[in-house]
């Protein structure tokens, strides 16, 4: 099929989620974090930002940090199967009124021809082929430090009508692999793939758009345990945010931090193969206690209530619109076993409360 006969509805064969474009306030602050406490590579460095990537990747970049007044998302990035792809992600959005804005020089170094559409999520997105290729680290064991960071795994969107999004990324060809419902119906989150794990993209339903995290994977449970450990003995226990711990939803070994903007980071291990067509697609009920961490810890209600804005494509935060469905969380009972917090982050003491 030659590009003018291509299906112009036709989706993109999107392969993964390959990259985040990620503004921060401090550059020097942020490059600490991520270079030299989580053990990113350094591919390339410039006026422009600074492009970064995991050890087994062979891309040019996983992660874009630039300099900006606020800290926020600019764009979730996608690698497409060809070039024509990037033909069909621009028709399949523009045919659904999206905006979309198509540089043959690419957004970001390193790559080539791209388009970043806005989509019907109010997210940013972009969709690439042609990348500059770069050395797979994966046997560079001299480079590998405590918790080496193999691959980025995926993006986690917070979106007011996760069934609408979820219908979105099916029209996109993303398998559904696992959600959280209630009896009533109603879905909480919803994880969804391109490639053959439990996700490239999860929709958690909230204020949004808002990007709730990106995870990057390890190797093995104890890799991240290696990594609360060198968190602990910085003193930058403050870092944590959630676990580590074993989710529920893709079985993972997990642990989520918050990078010096608040922009949030989980390292990821060993969810599950999800490739053949007739995957089964394993539904949550949102009062199990496990379907979010299977020893069943209590989520940390800021878990929930925070993520970072997002920018349009001319890098203006968008407005962020409230759920009205019912939300996840609630209300819990503190370690110290007095503190409520619910999931807004209000605090009581039970001695106040009673
Ligand atoms: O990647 C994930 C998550 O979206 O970060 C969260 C897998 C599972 C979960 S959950 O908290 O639902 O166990
Ligand atoms: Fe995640």
């Amino acid at each position: 099929m030659n590009r003018m006969s291509a299906d112009r509805s036709a989706a993109p064969d999107v392969l993964r989620a390959a990259y985040v474009d990620l503004v921060v306030t401090d550059l020097a602050r942020a490059r600490d974090f991520y270079v030299d406490v989580l053990g990113l590579v350094v591919t390339r460095e410039d006026e422009s930002g600074i492009y970064l990537r995991t050890l087994e990747e062979f891309i040019h970049h996983n992660l874009v940090l630039r300099q900006g007044p606020v800290a926020a998302c600019a764009a979730v990035a996608y690698r497409v199967r060809t070039p024509d792809d990037v033909d069909r992600a621009e028709a399949f959005h523009a045919a659904l009124g999206c905006r979309t804005e198509r540089r043959r020089g690419g957004f970001a170094s390193g790559i080539g021809d791209a388009v970043r559409v806005e989509d019907p999520m109010g997210f940013t997105c972009e969709y690439f082929h042609d990348v500059a290729l770069v050395d797979r680290l994966t046997w560079r064991y001299d480079l590998h430090r405590g918790t080496p960071l193999a691959r980025l795994d995926h993006f986690n969107l917070v979106t007011p009508d996760v069934a609408r999004g979820c219908a979105h990324l099916r029209s996109l060809g993303f398998r559904l692999t696992e959600d959280i419902q209630d009896g009533d119906g109603v879905t909480y989150a919803a994880w969804l793939g391109r490639k053959q794990t439990v996700h490239d993209t999860a929709l958690t339903g909230g204020d949004g758009p808002r990007l709730h995290h990106l995870a990057f994977s390890t190797y093995e449970s104890h890799h991240v345990l290696a990594l609360c450990d060198l968190l602990g003995a910085l003193g930058r226990h403050d870092l944590i945010e959630r676990g580590p711990g074993r989710h529920g939803v893709s079985n993972a070994f997990y642990l989520y931090l918050r990078d010096p903007d608040g922009h949030r980071i989980e390292i990821y291990t060993h969810d599950y193969y999800t490739g053949d067509p007739d995957n089964p697609v394993v539904t949550w009920d949102v009062g199990d206690e496990q379907r979010r961490d299977w020893w069943g810890n209590p989520v940390v209600p800021r878990w929930y209530a925070e993520a970072s804005l997002v920018l349009d494509l001319d890098g203006n935060p968008r407005e962020v619109v409230p759920r009205t469905e019912p939300r996840e969380g609630g209300v819990r009972v503190g370690a110290d076993g007095f503190t409520f917090r619910t999931d807004t982050g209000e605090e009581t003491k039970l001695g106040t409360q009673l």
